[in-house]
This record gives structure tokens, C-alpha cells and sequence, in this order.
């Protein structure tokens, strides 16, 4: 669907074969900028959920036989095209989801990294040889494939995301039952085109478009091997407490965060600021990884404050296709309400606010885009309290508190580590001794130091510890929740033999 129509109600991808699906139903993804509708998807059913399901059963046996480079051979065309179509793409996924232009592209060149990531790996050794203590047992840990895949993918990262969960697993010999999140369908659209285009065996790849019903419907299917899930901690809970009671099933999830970054007392404050900025206020505070706890020792902090609310009272907010913008919309209105109840819960807990942007005025909003999601910066000082839900709770906006603290680097973990997430965070230091106790005491799966806390490398193992997440359903680490290991011992003599010194004599009445 390279061009969006209104005339046509887009299908669901299923057995090779596009579908209007059993439902009535339809949805239409809007333009979160202007409130404009980009097109209208049939809505998915459990029925279709069921098809897709049989499909990719039915196409799992022919598929796992392939060898992997032939399987990787579907991904490299794909990886051209997200290339070739990097620009309309880019302008795509920011049409869709509202990041401004320059993140609508990375989404896209995170997601050709992944492809080839995967792809590629394709070519590298997939298990290890092992020793073992008997010299005639040659040992082995080898990988197969789960089956079918579920994946459930969000809004914020509409093409990147979708490759993170299934790049990995069909190149291993998974196939793949797929809903993309409900307010990004285009981009949904055109990443099962390319499986088209690529021409994937049928049944390999299926999308059902759809909402919350239809992801349900692929978490709960026996033929579900294996969920994975990037969205909210709430229905992220929800999943793992349902897979968790289903033997054989895997789910792996990564949910949210409530990020936080530590500046110490000998930190540079350019540094400081320029990884604050961006960590809370980059697509609109709308990545699992967005910052929206600054944390900041007593002796910098008047500097830092006056810095970094100097810039969140400017920073530009305003149409995502034009390159001056820094902050595009939030995704949806019910989205912008939310956040401003997030606000005025800080409010009621005491904050001091420095900056309220919450209502944009008409000035700051671009002309022709009045119907869209606006809101802006909202940061406010608070006293440190280990009760405050605004400390604790995830907003998904550009909502940052300024924690002042005082003391030593374990003070400020200490604060850091005060919350149920622990997703990324960063430490803004000159000193390696803070960097380092940061280092091995924050409780995140992503750190940084002297850097923002958002942008990490699909190379990286992507996820996080406590409420964030378990299983990692992103990125290289994916390999762990799509595959099953087998440790296969072979013996190369005549006799047995066992490892531990256990005895391999058979005794029987009456032997000596
Ligand atoms: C997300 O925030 O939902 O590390 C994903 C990053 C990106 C992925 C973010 N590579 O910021």
C-alpha cells in the first residue's frame, strides 16, 4: 500500500492470502498531528486469529526443514526494500505514529538492522560443542525451533519493533502469527506487502489486524509456542500470568520503565543536560525508555535546573515532517488525557512546577494541525519520598520530576532503584568510581554512562529486570525465547560409560 486509499478497507494477511477476515468490524488509523484519517483495516476476530493460527501450523514442518541461509535468503530482500524505501517509509511511520521525521527514519534503519542481524546470523554457529568428562562422549548443545510465534507489537516503534520479534524468529524456523499495534495499521500493512513481495512461503508469515481481543486471542491458542509481547506493563502482567500456567508455553515481555537518569556532583553539565533532554523529551517521552526521573546531587542542582528548564520551555514542539521539530504529538487524545492527569497527580503530591506545557497555546500549534494530540513539557521539583506515585508510576509523556539529592553515589541508586521498574537508566559523572557503582548496583537491563538512556543497538540484548519485563522479546537475546535447546551427548565407543563416576555395571542375582 504504498498509496494510502480511503476507498478500500485494508485486510489481514493470512495462509498467503489477503482477507477481509470473518469480523464486521473496521478501525481507521488517524494521523495523530492533524486528526486526519491515513485509510480503514478490517478489524480481527478470534475466527481469523484462529485461520492465521492453522496457517502457520500448517507451514511450520515445510519451513523448519529449509536450512537457515535459505530461510535468511526471505529476510535479505526485505532488508533491500526497508532500505531502498527508507525515505517513504520514514515519512510513514511518522505520519502514523507522530515522531517527528528524523526518529520516523531511525524506526525504520532499526529495523533493516535487525533484519540483518538476523539474517546473517544466519551464516554463524548456533550452538557449542561442550566438553565432556568421558573422552569417548562427544557433547553438544544444539537449537531448534519453537514452532509458532505470537507476537504483539506496539505503536511507538511500528516497523522496528515488528522486525526485533520476527526477524529472529523465522530465520530460525519459527513461523509467525502477528498483530500490529491498533494505532499503527499502515505500517502494519506495508511490513506483510514486503513478506509478499518477498515472496515467504504461505502460512510462514500472517497479520491479523486488530485490538486487544485479537492479541488475546493469539496469547491464549494451544498452537502458541511461544509469546512475545513489547507494550504495557499492565496487559505485559497479564500475559505472563496466562502463559505462566500453561506448560510448554513461553512468553518473553518487555514493558515499560520509569527511567531514571543519576547526575552527580562532578558531572559535565553539558552532558548532563544534553542526555536529559533527550532522554525525556525524544518522541514526546513516548519510549518504554524515556527518562522521567532526573536525579541530581545538591551541588550541581541549581546549575542543572536552570539549564535544563531553560530548554524544556522552548524545546520546539510541533509538526513531526518538518525538521525543526524536536517533539511531534502524542499518539492519541485519550493518550494526552492521561498525561495531564499524570500532571495534576504530581500537583496534588507537591510538586513544585517549573514548567507546564501541558496546554500548548494556539501560537505553538501548526497551522492545519489543530485537531492533533498536542501537549508539551511538563517538569516539576519534588522532595524525594518513597510514597509519591508520581516517582513511581509511568506516565509515557514528557513528565520529568528533579529530585535533588545529597550525599554519596549510593544515595542516589538508592533513589534510582526506588521504583518497580527498572528498565534503562543512565549516570552523568566524570568520576569512574561512581560510573562503576552505577554500573553494578542500578537496578536496569540497560546502562548508560554519559549518554541519554534511550537509543540502544539491536546488537545489544534489549530488556529490562523487576516490573519491566522478563524473557527478552528484542533484539539479539530473542534467540533464547524462539528456539529450544537440546543437549545431545553421542557416545563413539562400544561401551558405556557414565560421567559423576555412577557405575555402568549391570548386576544381576548370583554375579560376583
Ligand atoms: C521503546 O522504547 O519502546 O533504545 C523501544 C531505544 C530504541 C528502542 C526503544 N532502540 O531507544
Amino acid at each position: 500500500m504504498s498509496q494510502q486509499t480511503t476507498d478500500r478497507v485494508h485486510q489481514h494477511y493470512i495462509g498467503g492470502e489477503w482477507t477481509d477476515g470473518e469480523g464486521t468490524g473496521t478501525f481507521e488509523s488517524e494521523n495523530p498531528a492533524t486528526g486526519d484519517s491515513l485509510g480503514e483495516f478490517h478489524r480481527g476476530t478470534e475466527a481469523d486469529v484462529d485461520r492465521a493460527m492453522a496457517a502457520a501450523e500448517n507451514a511450520f514442518e515445510e519451513w523448519r526443514e529449509l536450512s537457515y541461509i535459505d530461510r535468511a535468503e526471505y529476510l535479505w530482500d526485505i532488508y533491500h526494500e526497508l532500505r531502498d524505501r527508507h525515505e517513504e517509509l520514514g515519512e510513514t511511520v511518522t505520519k502514523e505514529c507522530g515522531k517527528e521525521i528524523s526518529e520516523g527514519k531511525a524506526d525504520v534503519t532499526e529495523a533493516w538492522h535487525m533484519v540483518e542481524w538476523a539474517a546473517g546470523n544466519a551464516r554463524h554457529p548456533h550452538g557449542d560443542v561442550v566438553p565432556s568428562e568421558i573422552g569417548s562422549k562427544d557433547a553438544y548443545m544444539r537449537r531448534k525451533p519453537r514452532g509458532v510465534i505470537g507476537c504483539v507489537t506496539p505503536w511507538n516503534f511500528p516497523v522496528a519493533i515488528p522486525f526485533w520479534h520476527m526477524a529472529v524468529s523465522l530465520v530460525e524456523g519459527n513461523t509467525v502469527v502477528w498483530k500490529p499495534a491498533e494505532q499503527t495499521p499502515w505500517c502494519g500493512q506495508i511490513i506483510a506487502e514486503m513478506f509478499e513481495d518477498a515472496g515467504i512461503p504461505d502460512g510462514v508469515f500472517n497479520m491479523v489486524q486488530g485490538f486487544g481481543d485479537a492479541g488475546n486471542a493469539i496469547v491464549e491458542d494451544d498452537r502458541t509456542d511461544t509469546v512475545l509481547f513489547t507494550g504495557s506493563a499492565e496487559v505485559g502482567h497479564q500475559i505472563a500470568d496466562t502463559v505462566g500456567g500453561e506448560p510448554g508455553k513461553l512468553a518473553a515481555c518487555e514493558m515499560g520503565g520509569k527511567n531514571g537518569i543519576v547526575v552527580t556532583g562532578n558531572a559535565d553539565l553539558d552532558v548532563a543536560v544534553h542526555s536529559a533532554v533527550m532522554s525525556s523529551f525524544k518522541t514526546t517521552g513516548q519510549r518504554c525508555v524515556s527518562s522521567e526521573r532526573l536525579i541530581v546531587h545538591t551541588d550541581v542542582y541549581d546549575e542543572f535546573k536552570e539549564r535544563y528548564v531553560e530548554i524544556a520551555k522552548d524545546v520546539a514542539v510541533g509538526d513531526p515532517l518538518e525538521e525543526d521539530t524536536f517533539m511531534g504529538p502524542a499518539i492519541e487524545a485519550q493518550h494526552v488525557e492521561k498525561i495531564r492527569k499524570h500532571n495534576e497527580l504530581a500537583r496534588e503530591e507537591g510538586a513544585n512546577v517549573l514548567v507546564d506545557r501541558t496546554e500548548l497555546g494556539d501560537d505553538e500549534i501548526p497551522d492545519g494541525h489543530e485537531d492533533g494530540h498536542w501537549v508539551g513539557p511538563f517538569v516539576y521539583e519534588i522532595d524525594y519520598d518513597t510514597d509519591l506515585r508520581c516517582l513511581k508510576e509511568e506516565v509515557f509523556g514528557p513528565h520529568v520530576a528533579l529530585v535533588e539529592y545529597d550525599g554519596d553515589i549510593e544515595r542516589a541508586v538508592e533513589i534510582h532503584n526506588d521504583t518497580p521498574y527498572g528498565l534503562a537508566g543512565a549516570v552523568i559523572s566524570e568520576d569512574y568510581r561512581q560510573i562503576n557503582y552505577y554500573r553494578d548496583n542500578a537496578e536496569v537491563g540497560l546502562a548508560y554512562g554519559n549518554l541519554p538512556c534511550i537509543g540502544a543497538e539491536v546488537q545489544l540484548p534489549f530488556g529490562g529486570v523487576k516490573k519491566s519485563g522478563n524473557g527478552y522479546p528484542s533484539a539479539r537475546e530473542v534467540i533464547e525465547a524462539v528456539t529450544e535447546r537440546t543437549a545431545w551427548t553421542l557416545n563413539d565407543s562400544k561401551d558405556i560409560e557414565m560421567a559423576q563416576g555412577l557405575s555402568a555395571d549391570i548386576k544381576t542375582e548370583g554375579s560376583d
